[in-house]
């Protein structure tokens, strides 16, 4: 880790003590992609690629696995069997049992396991504490429901080499398993969509005892140590080695990386030997997969196995700090969900691979002329999906479809959806490493209110600690914490103070005291505690594996015992993938030991989210009798992190290709289950030029995370900062966020309910259009009909916005009617001042349009209904609204407002109902009473049909209350729509009502 550059006395011993750390342990400067791992710098990796390179040139390949017929059985929806894998040519086998669960949901799932690991019949080496069974409870922290059984699922044939399960919704869907070589094919509607082990790369690295050989050559002793400083020269080293195992043995397989593996300064020991298990996953018929996130590049993932515009390298899925990281790569990133989404016209599939070890992804597509395989589908390509993990089970949830809803829903029943976050998580959030004394936050907080720019949240990096000494707070720069708090809770803002995984290892720190004396870390392959180095120095890591350590985490939560912490406090994690500054690609040693004595390399993916959670259930127990809906941010992350808070994309840079990759990257997550997602805003290291920043918050607006955050060493770059015209374009954008926030919060909903994206990609809203399925760079928001294209490059004072069907799109802020043709780009102008927004006709969508200073002031302002009229003004418009109190677990009880809106052209009439039919005379509507004083107060109708000319007022009818409220109609005029707006319209918007317009 480094940090470098001029800057303030006040930090410079500080930087003086990470100097001496960054030269001694990470000399980066920017991310050196040779500090981390290459597949073939990783033993596992290698193996695999190789044993498909095999697999794949061979002309009569033979998988070795097949199922051993007498040990298949059918029961109530699940299929077990064990697959025998042939280790030699004497036919000597390893038993796996294998698990086909057909789901109620109509989601299958393959779980296979090794027999002797399950007994624990095998020797570990070194004395390891480790456990002995592969790892088998990434699903306790994943999985949180649609695991029912479906009893109905029934074999349809049978014969000795293959039968058939039907199952899922109206047995459409169906799997046909195939005994000898082991695969198995999913079909919907007839129709082969997903195969595994069709490439016959199924390869479960089965337990055996280490065979001494006679010690390896001198020079190849010399190699072993060597740093990975270089990556040819770590390639060398490999090849040599294999070199030197084929001279001995000509036979045999590589073993030069199963029995320990270095890189860099550090050895992995591997007390159980080679472990991994890989997959082939075919998608037939498909061209385009999405998902798998983070990484830096495109949302319709490329090809892994070079050629063309290709990657090399598989994508990777190892939770790291990288250290302001490369664009366009397929190298690993902050965080890890290993779903895949493959699309094509009409279709979606899908898989989940559910391990938390380090992961490869190789991804492969062929051209078939006749394409045999994709029974009635006209696409002619196919991808071909290589999955590796180091250790743990093959786990594998396979989903059918057909929609990309469907799929994000599936998933979401799974792996859980977004937590509904309190309101005023979706405002702006102001952050930067650091604000200096309470003071400064307090001038900070005054002057956003000085230029007239909305916010919610003001954010603590790590200096306001007392030497990084979490839960402590340094006392003469902010000696008066409750002061700064009160003075944020006055406009109904919050404070976001970062506490991080790494406990500093010194005296007189009760925190540390008491992490070691109740023997709650990380422990080191030994069993003894585990200490690294991080930003302060010296340190243990908290294990929030272990129930007890959770428990004594929240004990540290309460107010009297974090002091100068109040309700509106809440918590950053930041560093939980976890980042060790001497470890392992910047990571903790693979043989370290958590609860339980699983080894880290079996957990690392999920570690960072038993942190976030740990952390969320601390502040849902800070106080009893107070349960509000906490917000914890995350850097590091994995399937089932959206339960417990939101994501940021990590340390960007300034940079204009940065601010473009923020939004694929922020639409995978979405895609992803993990919605909850934005890019630090303006970049996080370097200065961003005022062009590029105003354009950042112009998109970030956009972003469902909206924070600015910055390095220590950039300038200062507080909105208000950056001089007209800059700061009356970014307070703009910063209305407009706070104007839609109740559609914001609407989308939130939906994500809550059914895992539904809040900002969705062209593939997601329109997936028969096959133009628009490798679009990354325009979105709609929600269910709002909004279509947003940020301007992402410098100078750019137009963009071409691709229009995904015949609907007629207007522009959103001056009403002109867009000159468009489904399927064709249109050019919008953009200067600076201009957010090229665009509204789908036939939807309506809802907004508060009194400027104010934090959500929370907005709270019971009165709405703005927008009603966007299709083609002739004829056609129907709907929308919907979700509100409830924004901050506590009430609207679990039925306590919110969802209201749903439909314009019918044809009557000319407009209605609200509520949106899930409930009758909101009962109890059940009980949060309508706190908004009864709540209306719509304006409806703009946009794209009004001209018969409106001329009309004076409309009749509303709400609970049983008849009147009328004015109306104004504007004629089209040059390009823009008629348009009409009724004032004062005064509906309660609980409840049912109607506008008339007829
Ligand atoms: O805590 C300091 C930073 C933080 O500002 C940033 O957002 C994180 O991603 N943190 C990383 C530590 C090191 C940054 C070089």
């Amino acid at each position: 880790m480094h940090v470098s550059g001029p800057t303030s006395s006040r930090w410079t011993a500080y930087l003086g003590l990470l100097s001496a750390l960054s030269a001694a342990f990470a000399p980066a400067v920017a991310v050196k992609e040779h500090d981390f791992k290459k597949c073939h710098q990783s033993g596992f990796c290698t193996r695999n690629r190789a044993f498909a390179d095999h697999a794949l040139a061979a002309t009569s390949w033979q998988s070795p696995y097949s199922i051993a017929p007498e040990s298949a059985e059918f029961k109530d929806g699940q299929y077990h069997a064990v697959i025998l894998k042939t280790i030699n040519d004497s036919g000597d086998t390893v038993r796996l049992p294998i698990t086909v669960s057909f789901l109620e949901s109509g989601t299958a799932r393959v779980t296979v396991d090794e027999e002797k690991r399950q007994k624990r019949e095998i020797e570990l080496r070194h004395d390891s504490k480790a456990r002995k069974e592969r790892y088998n409870e990434a699903e306790q922290w994943v999985i949180v429901g649609g695991t029912a059984l479906d009893t109905a699922a029934k074999v349809d044939y049978e014969d000795k080499t293959q039968l058939t399960v039907k199952y899922g919704p109206s047995s459409k869907f169906e799997a046909t398993i195939k005994l000898s070589p082991f695969s198995i094919d999913f079909k919907r509607d007839g129709a082969t969509q997903i195969k595994f082990n069709d490439q016959g790369l199924l390869n479960v690295e089965h337990w055996r005892p280490k065979i001494e050989k006679p010690a390896p050559a001198p020079e190849s002793e010399k190699q072993e140590g060597e740093s990975s400083e270089s990556a040819e020269s770590a390639e060398s080293t490999e090849s040599a080695k294999a070199e030197e195992t084929k001279e001995e043995e000509p036979k045999g397989e590589d073993e030069s990386t199963w029995w320990e593996e270095t890189f860099g300064s550090n050895t992995d020991s591997k007390p159980r030997g080679p472990e991994s298990v890989a997959l082939d996953i075919s998608f037939v018929g498909y061209e385009h997969v999405y998902g798998i996130p983070s990484h830096a590049g495109p949302l319709s993932l490329k090809q892994t196995r070079g050629g063309d515009g290709n990657y090399q390298e598989p994508y990777r899925l190892y939770n790291a700090d990288v250290f302001e990281y490369i664009l366009d790569s397929p190298m690993t990133l902050y965080g890890a969900i290993p779903f895949m989404q493959a699309h094509r016209k009409d279709s979606s599939v899908g898989v989940f691979w559910l391990n938390a070890a380090e992961t490869w992804i190789d991804i492969t597509k062929s051209k078939d002329s006749k394409n045999p395989l994709s029974l009635g589908t006209k696409s002619k390509t196919n991808t071909h999906t290589h999955w590796i993990s180091e250790s743990g089970l093959l786990d594998v949830f396979v989903f059918l479809g057909p929609t990309p809803k469907d799929l994000t829903a599936k998933y979401g029943e799974l792996t859980g959806t977004t937590a509904m976050p309190e309101e005023f998580a979706l405002g702006y959030h102001q952050c930067r490493w650091n604000y200096v004394s309470d003071e400064d936050v307090k001038d900070v907080d005054r002057k956003m209110d000085k230029f007239g720019m909305p916010y919610d949240v003001i954010w603590l990096d790590i200096e306001y600690t007392d030497e990084k000494k979490y839960f402590t707070w340094d006392k003469h720069m902010f000696a008066d914490p409750i002061g700064m708090g009160k003075q944020l809770d006055s406009h109904g803002r919050k404070l976001v103070t970062i506490i991080d995984p790494h406990i500093k290892n010194t005296d007189n720190y009760p925190v540390v005291a008491e992490l070691k004396s109740k023997d709650l870390a990380v422990k080191n392959k030994e069993g003894n505690i585990f200490e690294g180095w991080c930003w302060p120095g010296s340190s243990h890591w908290v294990d929030a594996f272990g129930p007890a350590a959770r428990e004594w985490w929240a004990s540290l939560f309460k107010y009297d015992r974090f002091k100068g912490t109040m309700e509106n406090t809440w918590i950053w994690n930041d560093m939980n993938e976890p980042s060790v500054f001497n470890g392992p690609e910047t990571t903790m040693p693979k043989d370290n030991l958590h609860h339980g004595n699983w080894e880290h390399r079996d957990v690392h993916n999920l570690n960072g989210m038993t942190f976030q959670n740990a952390t969320y259930h601390a502040l849902q127990t800070r106080k009893p009798g107070e349960l509000r809906r906490p917000f914890v941010l995350t850097r590091a992350f994995f399937a089932g992190s959206q339960r417990v808070g939101a994501m940021w994309t990590g340390d960007n840079q300034a940079a204009w290709d940065h601010l473009q990759a923020s939004i694929p990257m922020v639409l995978s997550q979405g895609i992803s289950g993990f919605p909850f997602a934005g890019a630090d805003v303006g970049g996080f290291f370097g200065n961003p030029g005022k062009d590029l920043l105003t354009r950042w918050y112009q998109a970030g607006a956009f972003y469902p995370f909206f924070r600015g955050h910055a390095h220590i060493d950039a300038r200062r770059r507080e909105p208000y900062l950056a001089g007209e015209p800059y700061t009356t374009i970014i307070a703009a954008a910063l209305r407009l966020r706070y104007s839609l926030l109740p559609s914001w919060y609407t989308a939130f909903r939906h994500a809550h309910i059914d895992g539904t994206p809040i900002i969705k990609p062209m593939f997601y809203t329109h997936p028969a259009d096959e133009a628009g399925f490798a679009l990354d760079d325009q979105f709609f928001v929600g269910t709002t009909g909004l279509l947003a294209k940020p301007v992402t490059e410098e100078g750019k004072e137009s963009v071409d916005v691709w229009i995904p069907d015949d609907e007629t799109y207007y522009d959103y802020f001056t009403y002109q009617v867009v000159p468009t043709a489904k399927g064709k780009s249109v050019t919008l102008r953009a200067p600076l001042e201009k957010i090229p927004l665009l509204m789908r006709g036939g939807h309506i969508f809802a907004r508060r349009d009194t400027p104010r200073r934090s959500s929370a002031l907005m709270k019971w302002d009165p709405y703005t209904l927008v009603v966007v009229l299709g083609k002739n003004g004829a056609a129907k418009a709907e929308g919907d609204l979700y509100a409830d109190d924004g901050e506590s677990y009430e609207f679990e009880k039925g306590e919110y407002v969802h209201r749903r809106f439909e314009f019918d052209g044809a009557r000319g009439v407009l209605e609200s109902s509520d949106f899930e039919g409930r009758d909101c005379a009962t109890k059940k509507c009980a949060w309508m009473d706190q908004m009864r004083e709540v209306t719509i107060d304006t409806v703009v109708i946009v794209g009004a049909p001209a018969k409106w000319a001329g009309k004076k007022t409309v009749h509303v009818e709400n609970q049983g209350r008849n009147w009328d409220a004015r109306i104004e109609y504007t004629p089209a005029a040059e390009g823009r729509a008629a348009f009409a707006v009724v004032r004062k319209m005064g509906a309660r918007v609980g409840t049912d009502w109607t506008v008339d317009f007829s």
